[in-house]
């Protein structure tokens, strides 16, 4: 990989390492795959408490979190799924093809094995299209993953450059620490210099799927003009992007030029950068958008890959007021016409969704998603559940992503503090996974995964029993627990005190909780004891036996 021109620093230093009381750990999977015996090496983030107890974490970071790894960005990640069978079957080498013809390809062993689950189980999703596992052949350095409702709810985290700022260093790095703290995915929106170069140094080092959105790159290529696009700009574009190895597109074919109008009395009109870019084509050229009367060919080309739709909403809310207008609903309709005919494709689809909405107006989004596309696994930004909070759009943004996580979406594309604002920086993309990975985690309790309330109760014992060390390790970010513990009370034995600078000693209400059970233990003790006396007669002296 070559990087050029002056914005392009060399790409040489990403975060490496095992997070704070973790260490990189395999769990080995035989399988069968296509008649041969396969041995899977299923990550996860492993914490031994200091009681002993093991927990295992589900584990996004790739190789950088492997002590044990040697990382070479020039030469990219290892090409994991390389060697994997690719099935001989009529029609598209997809996840879909195959789980219809009812075969558990090795990708979807892999899963089952991360996600605790029945390998029948994603075979079966996928073959309904209520799940997709984004694999493009050509990104082999990627550790399988799906997305889909019936299992535990993901998080995407959006990098890139734009043309204000931003060098590809940055934006590796950026994946590099968002995959750290849990992203599932990431989407590289790049819209500056560099677009092919940065893309290509974030797929071959990426342990997660990329996204993209190809009208960026090809908006790039006419200068910005919206009105020269074409289609064959575009397809190829497209077939650029897949030949790298992206593993979903997002594609606004669902902004109709007869929806454009039904923007205008919107108080913030087209919000998605793809959706005004197409809705400006079709507007200056009063035709129907060629997303949509190419379509058919765009499903072939994606068939060939298996790259998956994520069909974008163009025309979501970008407030409050806007929220689940005929607009937004008119394109989600026609998402669903286009998912049926991806899927008669052969091709992978997930449907993207807002935005803006009200928490009283969330849930009849999934609802009609899932009536609409036919419970393609549903994608959402979000949505923000208020609009007077810039600067703390993680925040509005997250409560509207849990609600609408515990309803059926499958994936949450993260919003940073920095939404509105600017382009955000390292530390933003942190603030931003965590708060995802607290919505996504909240709505799995929400569902009751099975697997989900494992964590909770692992970290409140640890709380309950005074192991900080534990509870750092055991949470979300043990960085910034520690650190805030660490500002008053940094010494080693306050690890095991028995309070916290918040109460203090005297006030600890987990440590009186633990005395009044201590005390009721002893007093247990003391009634069995009576009791037994009681029954040997009262005698003070028993005799010699
Ligand atoms: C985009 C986004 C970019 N922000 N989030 C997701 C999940 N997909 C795509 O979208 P747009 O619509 O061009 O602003």
């Amino acid at each position: 990989m070559t990087a050029t021109d002056e914005q392009a620093q060399p790409v040489n230093t990403v975060t490496t390492g095992p997070i704070q009381g973790s260490v990189k750990h395999y769990q080995e999977v035989r399988v069968e795959s296509g008649g041969e015996p396969v041995t899977l090496r299923i990550p996860v983030r492993r914490i031994v408490q200091t009681n002993g107890e093991i927990f295992d974490v589900y584990d996004t970071s790739g190789p950088y979190t492997d002590d044990a790894a040697v990382i070479d960005l020039e030469a990219g990640l290892p090409r994991l799924r390389d060697t994997w069978t690719k099935p001989d079957v009529p029609g598209p080498r997809t996840q879909l093809n195959w789980a219809r013809q009812g075969i558990v390809t090795t990708e979807m062993h892999f899963i089952a094995a991360r996600e605790g689950v029945d390998p029948e189980l994603v075979r079966a999703e996928v073959a309904a299209g209520r799940a997709v596992i984004p694999a493009n052949h050509n990104h082999p350095e990627s550790e399988p993953m799906i997305i889909g409702k019936k299992f535990a709810v993901k998080i995407n985290a959006n990098i890139g450059n734009s043309a204000v700022t931003s060098s590809i260093a940055e934006e590796v790095e950026k994946m590099v620490w968002a995959t750290r703290w849990g992203a599932d995915n990431i989407m590289d929106l790049s819209t500056g210099k560099n677009i092919h170069e940065t893309r290509e140094w974030i797929l071959r080092n990426s342990p997660v799927p990329v996204g993209t959105v190809p009208i960026y790159q090809a908006l790039e290529k006419v200068n910005g003009d919206p009105t020269k696009l074409t289609w064959e700009l575009y397809r190829d574009t497209v077939i650029e992007q897949a030949e790298q190895g992206v593993d979903y597109m997002t594609v606004h074919a669902g902004v109709l030029l007869r929806y454009v109008p039904l923007t205008a009395k919107r108080v913030t009109g087209i919000v998605s950068r793809g959706g005004s870019i197409m809705a400006a084509w079709c507007l200056a050229h009063h035709q129907e958008s060629f997303l949509y009367t190419h379509f058919e060919e765009l499903c072939e080309i994606l068939a060939k890959y298996d790259v998956t739709f994520s069909l974008g909403d163009g025309l979501r809310p970008g407030s409050i007021a806007d929220a689940n207008d005929e607009a937004q609903f008119a394109e989600l309709k026609t998402l669903g016409e286009l998912t049926k005919i991806a899927k008669s494709h052969g091709v992978q689809v997930m449907i993207e969704g807002p935005g803006h909405v009200p928490m009283h107006k969330i849930v009849e989004n999934v609802r009609l998603e899932e009536e609409w596309c036919e419970e393609a696994p549903f994608y959402t930004l979000g949505p923000l559940a208020t609009d007077i909070a810039p600067a703390y759009d993680h925040i509005t943004s997250a409560i509207g992503a849990a609600i609408i996580g515990q309803a059926g979406t499958a994936m949450l594309c993260y919003v940073t503090p920095k939404e509105h604002l600017g382009l955000p920086n390292r530390d933003d993309v942190k603030v931003g996974v965590i708060s995802y990975k607290i919505a996504a985690h909240a709505a799995d309790l929400g569902k009751g995964h099975p697997r989900a309330q494992e964590r909770d109760d692992a970290l409140s014992k640890a709380r309950f029993e005074f192991r900080w060390h534990d509870q750092f390790a055991l949470s979300l970010d043990p960085d910034t627990a520690r650190s805030y513990h660490d500002e008053t009370l940094p010494a080693e034995p306050a690890k095991t005190a028995h309070f916290c600078s918040m109460c203090g000693p005297k006030f600890c209400s987990m440590r009186i909780s633990a005395d009044i059970r201590e005390a009721a233990a002893v007093q247990e003790g003391m009634a069995e004891k009576s009791a037994e006396f009681a029954e040997k007669g009262n005698q003070v002296y028993l005799p010699v036996v």
